[in-house]
């Protein structure tokens, strides 16, 4: 059995996260490294490695909630204008693996996130 990661960990409350979003399938909370002056990771509480992952593993029904979790964390925490980004595989600057939304917001053109 692979280790756990990081993102596991949080939601299994065995490491800190500064929780901005959570129901039964889907937990968000702050970046560690902020890139901008909001910066959340919305994940699925389900593991999937990586959204192409996902997909074939689930369906686009797990994908599409995935993204309404990103929407609902967004407008929970006020936010209207905002950034969606999901780094897809480690040539596009992926290093977690368990699959994230970036929601980045706070600033007029947030950056990429590598
Ligand atoms: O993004 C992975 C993101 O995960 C990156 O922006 C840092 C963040 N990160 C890593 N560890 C933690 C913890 N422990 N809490 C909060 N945020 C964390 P990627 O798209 O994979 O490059």
């Amino acid at each position: 059995m692979s280790e756990k990661g990081v993102f596991q960990k949080i939601i299994d409350g065995e490491i800190p996260a500064e929780r901005v979003y959570e129901d039964e399938e889907y937990l968000a909370f702050k970046d560690i490294a902020p890139k901008a002056p909001v910066h959340f990771l919305v994940i699925s509480k389900k593991h999937s490695p990586r959204l192409d992952e996902m997909l074939d593993a689930e369906g686009p029904e797990a994908v599409g909630g995935l993204m309404a979790a990103a929407v609902r964390t967004a407008r929970h925490n006020g936010l209207t204008d905002y950034r969606l980004v999901i780094n897809v595989g480690p040539g596009a600057g992926q290093e977690v693996f368990h699959t994230h939304v970036h929601i980045l917001a706070g600033r007029e053109k947030p950056l990429p996130v590598s």
